[in-house]
């Protein structure tokens, strides 16, 4: 059997970083150690500390599976990373990680890290569901199970506000300026939104800590983006094949990776524009542009082809009534966008067609369909009013939100049994799917998914309805050819 990945020294040159890694001291911590992070912010922090240096390395740290740093840790934090696009691999052994924690068991050595003051930046990819977010309130939802349980054992925080308040604390305690915190999770205003979060929950811990929250952390928002499977055994050994080395913890991702970043680092930051990233004074025009254009097509797509039988976003894209729906949808959503300066959204949807497209990347439908719960909302709800307003279609929308319904009735008409993944799961199986259209908006208004206004639009609700009893009914593929027509 080949070596394990442990230095860079086993690696031939033409994969290495070009730089030393313990050259270069950590200045970042990021919570959510999972493949998106280690082919987005991981590589573009390697271009920058090749390029110009700096202590910019990064601590990862899991907050619940352990498996990530039983990957890493061993190989030094080291990893392979597999870029891949319809006509080529690139290959290249990351070093921006130095180390690798779980926090599940014991939350010091992150909290350790997070406080020390040589730590700038902390940065998150924990998934939607795992903050506790309350959206509405733009607060922390007290009854969130790790909220409950931060708030009930502050001295031992696990989840991801009860981890970031403690720290912030022992700063605070230290008279350390605090880290900057960078949420990139696909969240709409993403910074704003954990900001509210973090000072509420600061707020039952001590009020002066939250008043000092409020007013001397900064939350810039940003835009992420790069498709990225969940890595499988066909990663590490393509990785193995290339390098001649074995490597647990490679990834693969496409070619495309996008940044969008509010400029707003008190202490500092890397000159992640070297890599790519656009900074800015306002995300979120590009956010709602990929949170309706990107997810809320690739939403559809993951409940309308998983439920017509495929495995894969490329093998869906094969389908050419699913082809149009992608297309249709894509054309919705833009026009519910206001204009960006010097960008043309049929560019872009053009070139999210081809991404959608890309056979070398195995990205399953059944991983984009899990937790829509959290994803819904502002990816498909959000652009509903806003087309009403500007008498743009809401039908795509409408045939987006049925397929999700389809999908959360776990009917097994039309294919095999599977599990409905969402952290509403149990909530969402109670939903009155035949009572008709006003009972199902009102039970999506009291779950806390529609708001008040949407949940008014009878026209629309009408259709969903509609769209979801022919799914009940017959065979997908029927649904989406009468749709597609
Ligand atoms: C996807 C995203 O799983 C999902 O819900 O829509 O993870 C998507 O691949 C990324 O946002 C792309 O940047």
């Amino acid at each position: 059997m080949a070596q394990r990945l442990e230095n860079l020294a086993q690696i031939a040159p033409r994969f290495r970083p070009g730089y030393q890694p313990e050259a270069h001291d950590t200045g970042i911590v990021h919570l959510g150690l999972g493949a998106f992070h280690k082919a987005h912010q991981a590589e573009m922090t390697d271009r920058v500390l090749a390029a110009k240096g700096g202590d910019w390395r990064i601590v990862g740290v899991s907050l619940r599976s352990r498996q990530a740093a039983r990957e890493l840790a061993p190989q030094n934090g080291l990893y392979t990373l597999l870029v891949k696009s319809a006509e080529k691999t690139d290959v290249r052994v990351i070093a921006s990680l130095a180390g690798a924690l779980c926090s599940a068991e014991n939350s010091a050595p992150a909290l350790a890290a997070m406080i020390r003051p040589q730590t700038k930046i902390v940065s998150l990819t924990v998934t939607e569901k795992a903050y506790g977010l309350d959206r509405a309130r733009q607060g922390c939802d007290p009854t969130h199970p790790a909220v409950a349980a931060d708030l009930a054992n502050f001295a031992a925080p696990k989840g991801v506000l009860g981890l970031l308040v403690k720290a912030l604390q022992g700063r605070w305690q230290a008279g350390e300026p605090p880290f900057t915190i960078l949420c990139c999770d696909n969240l709409p205003q993403n910074g704003h939104l954990l900001r509210g979060a973090v000072v509420d929950f600061a707020r039952h811990i001590d009020p002066a800590l939250a008043e000092w929250i409020a007013s001397t952390v900064a939350f810039p928002s940003t835009m992420v983006d790069r498709i990225t499977p969940a890595p499988s055994q066909a990663t590490r050994a393509e990785a193995a094949s290339a390098t001649g080395i074995t490597d647990l913890a490679a990834v693969e991702t496409e070619a495309f990776c996008q940044w969008v970043v509010e400029d707003n680092f008190p202490l500092g930051r890397p000159q992640w524009e070297l890599a790519g990233a656009h900074f800015t004074d306002d995300v979120t025009p590009f956010e709602q542009m990929k949170l309706r254009m990107l997810n809320g097509t690739h939403s559809m797509l993951a409940y309308a082809g998983f439920h017509a039988g495929y495995q894969f976003v490329r093998d869906a894209m094969k389908d050419p009534n699913l082809t149009r729906l992608v297309r249709r949808h894509l054309a919705a959503a833009s026009s519910t966008l206001p204009e960006i300066d010097g960008f043309d959204y049929a560019d872009y949807a053009a070139a999210l067609t081809e991404r959608f497209e890309n056979p070398a990347i195995a990205h399953a439908l059944y991983q984009i369909a899990m937790d829509g719960s959290e994803k819904i909302p502002q990816r498909i709800f959000a652009a509903v009013p806003e087309a009403r307003r500007l008498e743009e279609p809401v039908s795509p929308f409408a045939f987006a939100t049925a397929a999700w319904l389809r999908h959360v009735s776990r009917a097994t008409h039309d294919g095999p049994a599977y599990e409905l993944r969402d952290p509403l799961a149990e909530e969402l199986q109670q939903l009155p799917l035949s009572d008709g259209p006003h009972r199902l908006a009102t039970g999506l208004f009291e779950l806390g998914l529609a708001d008040r206004p949407l949940c008014q639009d009878q026209l629309f609700w009408t259709e969903v309805y509609q769209l979801m009893t022919d799914m009940l009914a017959q065979p997908m593929q029927a649904v989406i050819a009468e749709a597609a027509q």
